[in-house]
Parts: structure tokens; sequence; C-alpha cells
């Protein structure tokens, strides 16, 4: 069954347990104006309150995944904005919302993906990328610093040498290299991209999710633990998970030696 909701930058759709946001401002490479930004953090929101759909896949409309902040929308804003309460009211809020959607999402990273595009990629679970995609800092160019979480995300990616040299020289990292730092899970040609994407999509909506989605919460809080914290933490966290019908299913279906049947729950 597909689900349709109405938003005016972003097309949205759910298909076999696989919720699909598209961003939808082609002309612009999909560059995040206000309102796209709180269209994406609404309809993360719903996907993560939908109990139907147990993955994520985002991706950009036409030949870019995102290139960041709208920059046309930023100066007519004149001198009184501020960057900063635009980040708090905006960026952070998408960026949360992804890191606490307990569902693994997957970017599908059609195009270049930069400035605060790149953190929106990178607070993706999974990326797979097209051969044309890339990935570019592009703060510096234009005097800032990385934003949307780049600054935390980054390093833990890729280590600190090669996240700084992207943020000082904002060179464009073709999937090739993007794929060889770590910074994507997979890359695909392009004629093969779509079917890449919707086989791991699937393969994830039809896996032990409420798993997966407990692991994600595991790992991001471990970036703050130390390990007896995090054992700690892991132990509760198996708690929930062992109490799932999943569990049971994973441990009869083995033992009866058949694929399991998972259902998320
Ligand atoms: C754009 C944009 C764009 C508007 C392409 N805006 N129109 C947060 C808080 C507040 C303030 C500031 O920033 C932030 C966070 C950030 O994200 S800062 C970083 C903002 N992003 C950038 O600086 C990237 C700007 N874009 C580019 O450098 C290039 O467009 C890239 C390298 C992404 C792609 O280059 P090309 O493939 O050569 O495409 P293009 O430059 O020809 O762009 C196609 C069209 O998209 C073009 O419009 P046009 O009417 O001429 O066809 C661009 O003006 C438009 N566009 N990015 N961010």
């Amino acid at each position: 069954m597909t689900k349709a909701m109405p938003y005016d930058t972003l097309l949205y759709s759910v298909e076999n347990a696989v919720a699909t946001l598209t961003l939808n401002r082609p002309q612009t490479l999909n560059a995040f104006n206000d309102v796209m930004i709180r269209e994406a953090t609404e309809a993360f929101k719903q996907a993560a309150r939908d109990a139907s759909v147990r993955a994520i896949v985002l991706t950009g409309a036409g030949r870019g995944f995102s290139s960041g902040q709208d920059l046309a929308d930023t100066q007519s804003r004149g001198e009184g904005f501020s960057i900063a309460e635009h980040l708090r009211q905006g960026y952070h809020r998408l960026i949360k919302q992804m890191i606490k959607t307990e569902k693994p999402i997957l970017g599908a990273i059609n195009g270049v993906a930069a400035g605060a595009g790149c953190g929106v990629a990178l607070a993706c679970d999974f990326r797979v990328a097209s051969e044309k995609a890339s990935f570019m800092l592009a703060f510096s160019r234009i005097g800032l610093i990385p934003d949307s979480g780049l600054n935390w995300m980054l390093p833990r990616l890729i280590g600190y040498a090669r996240a700084y040299r992207m943020a000082l020289t904002a060179e464009k990292v073709p999937a090739a290299t993007a794929l060889e730092w770590g910074l994507v899970n997979a890359v695909a040609p392009e004629a093969e991209f779509a079917a890449t994407v919707q086989g791991w999509a699937t393969q994830f909506a039809s896996g032990a999710t409420r798993a997966f989605g407990l692991t994600k919460r595991g790992m991001y809080r471990s970036f703050d633990m130390d390990l007896d914290e995090a054992l700690d933490y892991e132990a509760h966290l198996q708690d929930i998970a062992a109490r799932s019908d999943d569990f049971k299913e994973g441990v009869r279906a083995f033992l009866e030696k058949r694929p399991a049947q998972f259902k998320g729950q």
C-alpha cells in the first residue's frame, strides 16, 4: 500500500514498510529553505510514529542530493538575521529528529551533498552513493565553519585529519573516495543505483527492526559513555530486545533451520 503525504518541498510516500522522503527543490539542487527544514523534520517525525514504517530512505530529486542552506534565502534576510537561532530552530531539530528516530535511515546519495546537505547526509545511518555523488564542506568558501552536526559527526566517521582537510579545502570528495574513507557504505553505478537502494531498504525493512532501532540508540549513546556505562546500557537495551516477538521468532527459526519472519515487534 502507498500512503502519500502533502508537503510543499518534499515528496513522501510509504510502500512495503519503507518510507521514502525526497527533497524536492531540484532547481537549487535541493537547497534547504525554512519550509524544507521544517517539513523534513515533520516527515521524519511522521515516519518515526508510523508503525507500518520499518525503514526510511532519504534522497534528492534531480541531479543533487542537497546543496545545503539556500544562500539566496539567507541573503534576503539582511543584517539582523541570527544564524545561531536559524541553526537552533531549524537544522538542530532536523538532525536530532533523525538521530532519535529508532528506525534505520538510508541516505540514497544521488548527487552532490554540500554544506548542511552533507550534515543531513551524515545523520543517516547507512549511505549508498551513486557514482555521480560527492560530499563537500562548502562552508569555508563562504567564510563559515561546518555546522549541522558536522564537527561532531565527521571526525567520528573518517578521523580528524580527513575531516579537517575537507573543512579547509571545501574540495568535492567523489563517491569512490567517500567509500575508501568510510563516509559511505556502498557505491553503485548510476544505472544500478535505484535497485541497489531498494535492495538495502527491503532488507532493512524486513529485518528485526525493533532491534535495529535499539542498536542505533545504543551506539549513539555510547559516544558519551565510558566502557562500564556502555556495558550497563547495552544490557538494559538487550533486555528490551529479548522481550520482542522477533527474538522468539529468530531463535525458533534458527532451531527449525528456516529463514526468520520478523515483524519489527
Ligand atoms: C543554489 C545553492 C544554494 C541556493 C546551488 N542556495 N541556490 C546554515 C545557516 C545559515 C547560513 C548559512 O549556512 C548554513 C549552512 C550551509 O549549508 S552553508 C553552505 C551552503 N551551501 C553552499 O555554499 C553550496 C553552494 N553551491 C555550490 O557550491 C554549487 O552549487 C555545488 C558545488 C553544490 C554544485 O555545483 P554545480 O553542479 O556546478 O551546480 P550550480 O552551482 O550550477 O547550481 C545549480 C543551480 O542551483 C544554480 O542555479 P541556476 O539558477 O544558476 O541554475 C545555483 O545557483 C543553485 N544553487 N546551490 N546553496
